[in-house]
Protein backbone atom coordinates (compact mmCIF):
# COMPACT_ATOMS: atom_id res chain seq x y z
CA UNK A 1 0.00 0.00 0.00
CA UNK A 2 1.24 3.63 -0.91
CA UNK A 3 1.96 6.24 1.53
CA UNK A 4 -1.16 8.69 0.96
CA UNK A 5 -3.47 5.33 0.80
CA UNK A 6 -1.91 4.53 4.72
CA UNK A 7 -2.96 8.18 5.36
CA UNK A 8 -6.68 7.40 4.12
CA UNK A 9 -6.73 4.10 5.85
CA UNK A 10 -5.39 5.56 9.62
CA UNK A 11 -7.64 8.74 9.21
CA UNK A 12 -10.89 6.56 8.23
CA UNK A 13 -10.10 3.91 11.67
CA UNK A 14 -9.56 7.62 13.50
CA UNK A 15 -12.95 8.96 12.47
CA UNK A 16 -14.33 5.55 13.28
CA UNK A 17 -12.84 5.71 16.78
CA UNK A 18 -14.01 8.80 17.05
CA UNK A 19 -17.39 8.31 16.24
CA UNK A 20 -17.58 5.62 19.35
CA UNK A 21 -17.45 8.57 21.71
CA UNK A 22 -19.14 10.87 19.60
CA UNK A 23 -16.49 13.06 18.65
CA UNK A 24 -15.06 14.05 15.38
CA UNK A 25 -12.32 14.75 13.96
CA UNK A 26 -10.81 18.04 12.17
CA UNK A 27 -9.47 16.52 8.61
CA UNK A 28 -7.19 19.83 8.27
CA UNK A 29 -5.51 19.18 11.27
CA UNK A 30 -4.75 15.89 11.03
CA UNK A 31 -3.98 15.24 7.55
CA UNK A 32 -0.87 17.38 7.32
CA UNK A 33 0.43 15.76 10.42
CA UNK A 34 -0.56 12.17 8.73
CA UNK A 35 1.04 12.75 5.60
CA UNK A 36 4.52 14.20 7.01
CA UNK A 37 5.27 10.54 8.26
CA UNK A 38 2.90 8.62 5.26
CA UNK A 39 6.09 6.50 4.73
CA UNK A 40 6.70 5.35 8.21
CA UNK A 41 2.39 4.74 9.10
CA UNK A 42 2.26 1.34 7.31
CA UNK A 43 5.20 0.02 10.35
CA UNK A 44 4.16 2.28 12.88
CA UNK A 45 2.26 1.38 16.46
CA UNK A 46 -0.72 3.54 16.48
CA UNK A 47 -3.02 4.05 19.61
CA UNK A 48 -6.27 5.77 19.58
CA UNK A 49 -6.87 6.88 23.48
CA UNK A 50 -10.06 8.24 25.61
CA UNK A 51 -10.45 8.94 29.03
CA UNK A 52 -13.40 9.03 31.25
CA UNK A 53 -14.81 11.59 33.38
CA UNK A 54 -14.34 15.33 32.69
CA UNK A 55 -12.05 14.28 30.13
CA UNK A 56 -14.45 12.19 27.79
CA UNK A 57 -14.95 15.29 25.46
CA UNK A 58 -11.41 14.52 23.36
CA UNK A 59 -10.01 11.24 21.84
CA UNK A 60 -6.22 11.74 21.31
CA UNK A 61 -3.49 9.27 18.83
CA UNK A 62 -0.58 8.74 18.63
CA UNK A 63 1.85 6.80 16.03
CA UNK A 64 5.83 5.91 16.35
CA UNK A 65 8.42 7.03 13.50
CA UNK A 66 11.07 4.94 13.67
CA UNK A 67 14.48 7.40 14.47
CA UNK A 68 16.74 8.02 11.29
CA UNK A 69 13.91 7.85 8.99
CA UNK A 70 12.22 11.26 9.47
CA UNK A 71 12.76 14.36 11.24
CA UNK A 72 10.45 14.29 14.59
CA UNK A 73 9.87 18.33 13.75
CA UNK A 74 9.15 17.49 10.07
CA UNK A 75 5.39 18.38 10.30
CA UNK A 76 6.69 21.86 10.73
CA UNK A 77 5.40 25.07 12.97
CA UNK A 78 1.95 25.12 10.73
CA UNK A 79 0.86 22.27 12.61
CA UNK A 80 1.68 22.98 16.06
CA UNK A 81 5.30 22.90 17.01
CA UNK A 82 6.68 26.07 18.54
CA UNK A 83 9.76 27.80 17.01
CA UNK A 84 9.81 30.08 20.40
CA UNK A 85 13.27 29.77 21.22
CA UNK A 86 12.76 31.50 24.54
CA UNK A 87 11.90 28.37 26.18
CA UNK A 88 13.36 25.34 26.83
CA UNK A 89 10.77 23.07 25.08
CA UNK A 90 11.46 24.13 22.24
CA UNK A 91 14.86 22.22 22.43
CA UNK A 92 14.11 19.41 24.50
CA UNK A 93 13.39 17.18 21.64
CA UNK A 94 16.95 17.70 19.77
CA UNK A 95 18.87 18.04 23.24
CA UNK A 96 17.41 13.95 23.99
CA UNK A 97 17.89 12.93 21.06
CA UNK A 98 21.45 14.61 21.03
CA UNK A 99 22.36 12.74 24.28
CA UNK A 100 20.74 10.07 24.55
CA UNK A 101 20.29 6.73 22.46
CA UNK A 102 16.85 7.36 20.77
CA UNK A 103 15.06 4.52 18.89
CA UNK A 104 12.50 5.67 18.08
CA UNK A 105 10.06 8.73 17.91
CA UNK A 106 6.39 9.83 18.09
CA UNK A 107 3.51 12.23 17.59
CA UNK A 108 0.78 12.54 19.58
CA UNK A 109 -2.33 14.96 18.69
CA UNK A 110 -5.98 15.20 19.46
CA UNK A 111 -8.98 14.52 16.97
CA UNK A 112 -10.41 17.72 17.17
CA UNK A 113 -7.38 19.88 17.69
CA UNK A 114 -4.38 18.35 16.28
CA UNK A 115 -1.04 18.29 17.32
CA UNK A 116 0.30 18.26 20.74
CA UNK A 117 3.07 16.11 22.00
CA UNK A 118 6.33 14.63 20.53
CA UNK A 119 7.49 11.22 22.12
CA UNK A 120 11.22 10.01 22.52
CA UNK A 121 11.66 5.93 23.00
CA UNK A 122 14.65 4.35 23.98
CA UNK A 123 16.15 1.02 23.12
CA UNK A 124 13.28 -1.45 24.66
CA UNK A 125 16.10 -4.18 26.17
CA UNK A 126 18.25 -1.30 27.41
CA UNK A 127 16.27 1.30 29.16
CA UNK A 128 17.58 4.30 30.07
CA UNK A 129 19.21 5.64 33.34
CA UNK A 130 16.83 8.12 34.35
CA UNK A 131 20.62 10.41 35.60
CA UNK A 132 21.11 10.50 31.89
CA UNK A 133 17.63 12.77 31.40
CA UNK A 134 18.75 14.81 34.47
CA UNK A 135 21.63 15.77 32.20
CA UNK A 136 19.88 16.62 29.18
CA UNK A 137 20.08 20.41 29.44
CA UNK A 138 16.67 21.90 28.69
CA UNK A 139 15.07 18.69 30.96
CA UNK A 140 12.70 20.61 33.88
CA UNK A 141 14.71 21.10 36.29
CA UNK A 142 11.92 18.89 38.50
CA UNK A 143 12.96 16.27 37.08
CA UNK A 144 16.80 16.69 38.39
CA UNK A 145 14.91 17.93 41.88
CA UNK A 146 12.70 14.39 41.90
CA UNK A 147 15.02 11.96 40.65
CA UNK A 148 16.33 10.55 44.38
CA UNK A 149 12.35 10.66 45.20
CA UNK A 150 12.38 8.39 41.98
CA UNK A 151 14.78 6.35 42.49
CA UNK A 152 13.62 5.30 45.45
CA UNK A 153 10.42 4.04 43.95
CA UNK A 154 12.09 2.35 41.48
CA UNK A 155 11.05 4.96 38.75
CA UNK A 156 14.72 5.27 37.33
CA UNK A 157 14.62 2.99 34.44
CA UNK A 158 13.21 5.21 31.42
CA UNK A 159 11.47 3.94 28.59
CA UNK A 160 10.80 7.01 26.69
CA UNK A 161 9.45 10.51 26.73
CA UNK A 162 7.12 12.72 25.51
CA UNK A 163 6.56 16.58 25.44
CA UNK A 164 3.77 18.39 25.82
CA UNK A 165 3.91 21.71 23.79
CA UNK A 166 0.62 22.85 25.01
CA UNK A 167 0.32 22.21 28.44
CA UNK A 168 4.72 22.59 28.36
CA UNK A 169 4.93 18.90 30.16
CA UNK A 170 7.18 16.27 29.95
CA UNK A 171 6.16 12.61 31.02
CA UNK A 172 9.11 9.97 31.38
CA UNK A 173 7.89 6.73 31.21
CA UNK A 174 9.22 4.13 33.24
CA UNK A 175 9.87 0.52 32.97
CA UNK A 176 10.50 -2.43 34.84
CA UNK A 177 8.81 -1.25 37.77
CA UNK A 178 9.68 -3.75 41.11
CA UNK A 179 6.51 -5.55 41.81
CA UNK A 180 6.81 -4.04 45.57
CA UNK A 181 6.58 -0.59 44.25
CA UNK A 182 3.22 -1.23 42.96
CA UNK A 183 1.88 -2.65 46.25
CA UNK A 184 -0.73 -0.46 47.95
CA UNK A 185 0.96 0.08 50.32
CA UNK A 186 4.24 1.44 48.61
CA UNK A 187 1.60 3.38 46.23
CA UNK A 188 0.16 4.87 49.06
CA UNK A 189 3.48 6.36 50.49
CA UNK A 190 4.86 7.23 47.34
CA UNK A 191 1.79 9.39 46.53
CA UNK A 192 1.62 10.96 49.52
CA UNK A 193 5.16 11.75 49.23
CA UNK A 194 4.67 13.27 46.09
CA UNK A 195 1.80 15.23 46.51
CA UNK A 196 -0.61 13.78 44.76
CA UNK A 197 -4.07 12.08 45.51
CA UNK A 198 -4.71 8.48 47.18
CA UNK A 199 -6.42 6.32 44.61
CA UNK A 200 -9.69 5.16 45.37
CA UNK A 201 -9.47 0.90 46.65
CA UNK A 202 -10.34 -0.10 42.80
CA UNK A 203 -7.32 1.98 41.74
CA UNK A 204 -4.55 0.56 44.36
CA UNK A 205 -6.07 -3.16 42.66
CA UNK A 206 -5.36 -1.64 39.22
CA UNK A 207 -2.50 -0.39 39.76
CA UNK A 208 -1.14 -3.86 40.69
CA UNK A 209 -0.74 -4.57 37.45
CA UNK A 210 0.82 -1.78 36.01
CA UNK A 211 3.44 -2.32 33.20
CA UNK A 212 4.95 1.26 32.91
CA UNK A 213 4.32 4.14 35.50
CA UNK A 214 5.10 7.90 34.04
CA UNK A 215 5.04 11.14 36.09
CA UNK A 216 4.24 14.42 34.83
CA UNK A 217 6.65 17.17 35.25
CA UNK A 218 6.68 21.04 34.18
CA UNK A 219 9.12 23.78 34.08
CA UNK A 220 6.57 25.97 36.48
CA UNK A 221 8.26 23.86 39.75
CA UNK A 222 9.73 21.18 41.47
CA UNK A 223 6.02 20.23 41.89
CA UNK A 224 4.89 16.09 40.30
CA UNK A 225 1.88 17.36 38.24
CA UNK A 226 0.45 13.90 38.17
CA UNK A 227 1.10 10.34 38.04
CA UNK A 228 -0.61 7.56 35.63
CA UNK A 229 -0.23 3.63 36.28
CA UNK A 230 -0.73 2.19 32.50
CA UNK A 231 -1.96 -1.72 32.31
CA UNK A 232 -1.62 -3.13 28.92
CA UNK A 233 -3.82 -6.44 28.20
CA UNK A 234 -6.78 -7.54 25.72
CA UNK A 235 -9.16 -8.09 28.55
CA UNK A 236 -11.80 -5.43 27.66
CA UNK A 237 -13.06 -4.69 31.07
CA UNK A 238 -10.46 -3.91 33.49
CA UNK A 239 -11.19 -0.15 33.41
CA UNK A 240 -11.07 0.67 37.48
CA UNK A 241 -13.97 1.91 37.89
CA UNK A 242 -17.77 1.01 39.17
CA UNK A 243 -19.65 4.75 37.98
CA UNK A 244 -21.69 2.83 35.30
CA UNK A 245 -22.23 5.40 32.54
CA UNK A 246 -18.14 4.91 32.53
CA UNK A 247 -17.90 1.50 32.83
CA UNK A 248 -20.27 1.59 29.70
CA UNK A 249 -18.74 3.94 27.70
CA UNK A 250 -15.36 2.15 28.66
CA UNK A 251 -16.90 -1.57 27.52
CA UNK A 252 -18.37 -0.09 24.19
CA UNK A 253 -14.75 1.60 23.20
CA UNK A 254 -12.86 -1.16 24.63
CA UNK A 255 -14.81 -3.94 22.28
CA UNK A 256 -15.64 -1.85 19.22
CA UNK A 257 -12.54 0.10 18.17
CA UNK A 258 -10.87 -0.40 15.31
CA UNK A 259 -7.78 -2.24 14.89
CA UNK A 260 -5.54 -3.67 11.93
CA UNK A 261 -4.19 -6.75 13.38
CA UNK A 262 -7.74 -8.99 12.10
CA UNK A 263 -7.41 -12.36 13.77
CA UNK A 264 -5.92 -11.56 16.95
CA UNK A 265 -7.59 -9.96 20.21
CA UNK A 266 -7.55 -6.27 20.16
CA UNK A 267 -4.74 -4.91 22.31
CA UNK A 268 -5.90 -2.17 24.86
CA UNK A 269 -3.91 -0.09 27.44
CA UNK A 270 -5.52 1.41 30.66
CA UNK A 271 -4.24 4.34 32.47
CA UNK A 272 -5.31 5.36 36.07
CA UNK A 273 -3.89 9.09 36.07
CA UNK A 274 -3.85 10.96 39.70
CA UNK A 275 -3.33 14.22 40.13
CA UNK A 276 -2.64 16.34 43.39
CA UNK A 277 -6.77 16.17 43.60
CA UNK A 278 -8.69 13.88 41.34
CA UNK A 279 -8.27 10.36 39.61
CA UNK A 280 -9.26 9.57 36.30
CA UNK A 281 -8.81 6.35 33.96
CA UNK A 282 -7.84 6.39 30.78
CA UNK A 283 -8.50 3.92 28.06
CA UNK A 284 -6.01 3.29 24.69
CA UNK A 285 -6.95 0.76 21.75
CA UNK A 286 -4.19 -0.43 19.33
CA UNK A 287 -5.23 0.33 16.24
CA UNK A 288 -1.65 -1.01 14.98
CA UNK A 289 0.60 -3.02 17.32
CA UNK A 290 4.31 -4.26 17.28
CA UNK A 291 5.69 -7.71 18.47
CA UNK A 292 6.52 -5.57 21.44
CA UNK A 293 3.12 -5.07 22.39
CA UNK A 294 2.51 -8.87 22.01
CA UNK A 295 5.26 -9.81 23.98
CA UNK A 296 4.10 -7.28 27.03
CA UNK A 297 0.17 -8.99 26.69
CA UNK A 298 1.67 -12.26 27.07
CA UNK A 299 3.94 -11.27 29.89
CA UNK A 300 0.52 -9.57 31.43
CA UNK A 301 -1.50 -12.91 31.15
CA UNK A 302 0.68 -14.48 32.55
CA UNK A 303 0.89 -13.09 35.76
CA UNK A 304 -3.11 -12.70 36.04
CA UNK A 305 -2.80 -17.08 35.00
C1 LIG B 1 0.36 8.13 26.36
O1 LIG B 1 0.54 9.08 27.34
C2 LIG B 1 1.52 7.20 26.27
C3 LIG B 1 1.96 6.60 25.19
C4 LIG B 1 1.36 6.78 23.83
C5 LIG B 1 3.12 5.68 25.30
C6 LIG B 1 4.39 6.31 24.86
C7 LIG B 1 5.52 5.45 25.25
C8 LIG B 1 6.79 5.66 24.92
C9 LIG B 1 7.77 4.67 25.33
C10 LIG B 1 7.24 6.82 24.14
P1 LIG B 1 -0.75 9.83 27.88
O2 LIG B 1 -1.48 10.37 26.72
O3 LIG B 1 -1.49 8.88 28.75
O4 LIG B 1 -0.20 10.97 28.78
P2 LIG B 1 -0.72 12.47 28.88
O5 LIG B 1 -2.18 12.46 29.00
O6 LIG B 1 -0.01 12.98 30.08
O7 LIG B 1 -0.26 13.14 27.63
MG1 LIG C 1 -2.58 11.89 26.13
Amino acid sequence: MSGAADVERVYSAMERAAGLLDLTCAREKILPILTAYKEALADSVIVFSMSGGDHSAELDFSFTIPSGDVDPYAFGPSTGIPTETDHPIASLLSDTGERCPVAMYGVDGEVSGGFKKTYAAFPINDLLDLSKLVAVPSMPPAVAENAELFARYGLDKVQGISIDYQRKQVNLYCGDIPAESLEPETVRSMLREMGLREPSEEGLEFVRKSFAVYPTLSWDSSRIERICFAVISTDPTLAPTRVESDVALFSKYANNAPYAYAGERRTLIYGLAVSPTKEYIKLGSYYQISDHQRKLVKAFDALED
